[in-house]
């Protein structure tokens, strides 16, 4: 799809380590398969999440490890193949121990994919947002995660991303700068410190104690209108992740579709919002398919092929 062999281009992983690395806000949009990928890079960001929540929602089910590794590296694999911008997956606590979280880092170089965020919380897994004081992993034991997903890797510029839930889970501001600090000394390349407060406050104040030992990473879905974003940016945060809006805006969608169609047994109503047939065909360039065609099928069937065909 995209021919790139001869434009000698910084790997994904590269880019990634470049953007978190940067002192200006970069942004990361949320995608969940091949196509959302392709629209998040279509319209210029420079990174994606493949948001786990996103990623399961989009296959009917919840964000409680139902999806398996497996399953996951299928749909990235998708993302990675239909896109250039770096892809920062979600990988939950890493399916399991130091051992599972590691094979899925290798996979995951083998896909190209540029990082990897890892959260210290019990696998199986339960959303951010969902109830109070879920239980975190034990520091050391995450600490031993995160290295060996560092040792693991096999593109050096691979990024692992320790995400920190100790102020989703209710404990201070203190635990979270203990354990982002006892990560980063692990090897971790940037830390996601995430928060489900509405004022935005804990993050800001995180920032500011951290004081940019290494790239921070936040997704402000609680928060998103108590700061804007150049406060983020002049807090010291390198990277901010929206993290589910593309799947929650398929869903909407999908569904008034769905019900005007249902209730009017027609589709003329639904016609003005959809996205034109035409318009999926130039999007994932059907006309390259029929360039290759000309130069890569014979013009003429081979004569002695039509002998021998009875
Ligand atoms: C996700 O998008 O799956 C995340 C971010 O982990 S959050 O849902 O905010 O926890
Ligand atoms: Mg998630």
């Amino acid at each position: 799809m995209h021919n790139h062999h001869h434009t000698p281009t910084p790997s994904k992983a590269a880019m990634m380590r470049e953007l978190l690395r940067s002192r200006s806000l970069s942004f990361l949009m949320e995608a969940h398969n091949g196509l959302s990928a392709r629209i998040v890079e279509d319209v210029g960001f420079s990174g994606i999440w493949a948001s786990g929540f996103s990623i399961s929602t989009a296959l009917g089910v919840r964000d409680s490890n139902e999806v398996s590794a497996g399953e996951v590296l299928d749909t990235v694999a998708y993302m990675a193949d239909a896109t250039r911008i770096p892809i920062m997956v979600d990988g939950d606590t890493g399916y399991g121990n130091f051992n599972n979280a590691r094979r899925f880092v290798r996979q995951l170089c083998r896909l190209e994919v540029a990082a990897v965020c890892i959260e210290d919380k019990l696998f199986p897994k339960t959303n951010s947002f969902i109830g109070e004081h879920q239980p975190l992993a034990d520091t050391n034991e995450f600490c031993g995660k995160i290295t060996a997903c560092k040792d693991s890797q096999t593109d050096d510029d691979f990024c692992v991303i320790a995400r920190v839930e100790a102020l989703v889970s209710g404990f201070p501001l203190a635990e979270a700068l203990g354990r982002a600090e006892a990560y980063r000394q692990a090897g971790a390349d940037a830390i996601f410190i995430h928060s489900k407060r509405k004022d935005g406050k804990e993050v800001l104040a995180f920032a500011k104690e951290w004081g940019r030992r290494c790239p921070l990473v936040i997704t402000p879905t609680t928060y998103h209108r108590a700061v804007g974003v150049d406060a983020f940016e002049k807090a010291g945060i390198s990277t901010l992740i929206w993290s589910n809006q593309n799947m929650r805006a398929s869903m909407r969608a999908m569904r008034e579709v769905c019900e005007e169609v249902f209730r009017n047994r027609r589709v003329s109503d639904v016609e003005p919002v959809l996205a034109p047939v035409q318009e999926v065909f130039d999007f994932l360039d059907y006309d390259e398919l029929d360039d290759a065609s000309r130069r890569y099928l014979p013009a003429e069937p081979d004569p002695a092929s039509r002998r021998n065909a009875s």
